[in-house]
């Protein structure tokens, strides 16, 4: 593969830390967003596009090695703004990659596809132990997004893999996130790793660090070459020191989109 990697959404908090993190792994970067960015890296190339515009999107797709594509709302919103960033969006970025002949898109899915399902007794949850579950009308697009992704497979070829991302930050925020936390450098490697795999065709993998309380099977990203190096653990004495041990009764803990399944997440349009 030649030519750099468009990551779309690279002002937001994944994008900002693979901005980083590619190049150092000998990905040069073509860094996308609604907002100029930041602080160019040397070598960075910039734009600024709306990702649902798909002139824009497919004169930025040309000649890149692949797409990452993190653009859109990352959280509950109302229909219309969610539907539009995230589905129309996610389409926009598949279809520029199949216009442009782009092989290789890594969309940025969520946990929240599958929110409502119940958290584990025992045993890992696999990517297809269940239906999806969405959560939220997030939880929907990104849904939706995978659905897309399996489309542009099957018809048209493109290697497409979806992260269903657990919680990307730098520490766990949470006693919740003891179980889905992805720190920044893993974050990098498993987006590498979506990049490198060799001929993956279409894939759904769990997004999280080797978290000693984590319920998602690594199992698929590690088949792609991940080899996560973090584990929350190291935050759990602290955490839970601030907030007690979770409580397997309490929604939030046992439903794996944690609060997103929670009532106050009621999208009214
Ligand atoms: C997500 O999909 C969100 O983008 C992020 O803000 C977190 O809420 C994360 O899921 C999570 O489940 O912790």
């Amino acid at each position: 593969m030649s030519g750099p990697v468009l990551v779309t959404g690279a002002a937001g908090r994944v994008g900002t830390v693979l901005r980083e993190g590619l190049p150092e792994r000998g990905w040069p970067v073509r860094s996308l967003d609604v907002v100029e960015l930041p602080e160019p890296r040397p070598g960075e190339e910039t734009l600024v596009a709306d990702v649902t515009d798909l002139g824009a999107l497919t004169a930025a797709t040309a000649g890149a090695a692949a797409v990452v594509h993190l653009a859109g709302v990352s959280g509950e919103s109302t229909w219309a703004a969610v539907s539009s960033a995230n589905i129309q969006g996610t389409w926009t970025v598949l279809e520029a990659a199949r216009r442009t002949g782009v092989g290789r898109v890594v969309l940025a899915s969520s946990n929240h596809a599958t929110g409502f399902t119940r958290r584990p007794a025992s045993g890992p949850l696999g990517e297809h132990d269940g239906p999806a579950r969405p959560d939220t009308f997030y939880g929907v697009t990104k849904v939706a997004g995978e659905a897309l992704g399996s489309l542009y497979a099957d018809r048209y070829g493109l290697d497409v893999v979806c992260l269903r991302i657990g919680t990307q930050a730098p520490e766990p925020p949470t006693t919740r996130a003891l179980a889905t936390w992805l720190s920044p450098r893993d974050t990098v490697a498993l987006v590498d790793a979506a990049l490198r795999a060799p001929s993956p065709g279409f894939r759904v993998v769990w997004g999280t660090s080797a978290n000693t309380r984590g319920w998602w099977d690594l199992a698929a990203a590690r088949e792609l070459g991940y080899q996560p190096q973090d584990d929350a653990e190291q935050f759990a004495a602290a955490l839970v020191a601030a907030h007690g041990e979770p409580d397997p009764a309490d929604p939030v803990h046992a439903r794996v989109g944690g609060e997103f399944t929670l009532p106050a997440y009621d999208a009214e349009e």
